[in-house]
């Protein structure tokens, strides 16, 4: 592998990015690719620790919630990801910014432009090479998670939901040189399927 590849995961609520994640990263593996895979918010001790903050049972301002969410980002790209990606490795991130886009800018309100501009300064324009937003009925995503119990985001409104699900939709129809839709209602071996056609063309 000659070149670095940044990948990231994108999806509501149950979408099944974890699951695909595990897949590739097994199905990477086996042919000895370097990688890493890391999330958001996380991915270091101080995103590990802004995560908790954000997802216990609290009252957060939308704007607290948005400088945490991406204090979170701003250290998980200096300490892990452009390092891994300077190392010619593939990362494998479960959000980026995408989500905060949708999550803050659309379905809280701050605005969608206004929201991408702060995410631009904070990642210093850093783009994922690829992203899969993995698209699923909100119905069908909480009743996926619905045995376990549901942290402060999950805890929204199904309209909240509905918005989220319309802002990646925007936000695919804006970036079609990097998000892939792929149909999250079908079977995890489906999904693993049809995103593995998209890797491997990157990979050629
Ligand atoms: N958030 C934000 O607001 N702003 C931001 O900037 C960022 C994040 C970065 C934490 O994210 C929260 O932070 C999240 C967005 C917000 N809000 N919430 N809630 P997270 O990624 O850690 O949390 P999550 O999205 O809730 O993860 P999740 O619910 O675990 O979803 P998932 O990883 O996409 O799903 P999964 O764990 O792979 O699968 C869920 C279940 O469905 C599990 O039982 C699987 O076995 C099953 N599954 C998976 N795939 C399938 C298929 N294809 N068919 C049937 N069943 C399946």
């Amino acid at each position: 592998m000659s070149r670095s590849l940044f990948i990231t995961f994108e999806g509501g609520e149950g979408a099944g990015k974890t699951t695909l994640i595990q897949q590739i990263v097994h199905e990477l593996s086996s042919r000895k690719l370097p990688l890493i895979t890391t999330r958001e918010p996380g991915g270091t001790p101080l995103g590990e620790e802004i995560r908790r903050l954000l997802l216990e049972p609290s009252t957060l301002s939308p704007y607290a919630e948005l400088s945490l969410f991406l204090a979170s980002r701003a250290q998980h790209i200096a300490q892990v990801i452009r390092p891994a990606l300077a190392e010619h490795k593939i990362v494998l991130c479960d959000r980026f910014n995408d989500s905060t886009i949708a999550y803050q800018g659309a379905a809280r309100g701050l605005g969608v432009e206004k929201v991408s501009e702060f995410c631009s300064f904070i990642s210093q324009h850093l783009e994922p090479d690829l992203t899969f937003y993995l698209d699923l009925d909100p119905h069908i995503g909480l009743t996926r998670i619905e045995q376990r119990s549901k942290d402060r985001i999950e805890a929204e409104t199904l309209s909240f939901h509905i918005a989220i699900r319309q802002a990646f939709h925007d936000l695919a129809k804006r970036h079609p040189h990097r998000l892939r839709l792929l149909d999250a209602s079908k079977s995890p071996a489906e999904v693993f399927e049809d995103a593995m056609e998209t890797v491997n063309g990157m990979l050629c």
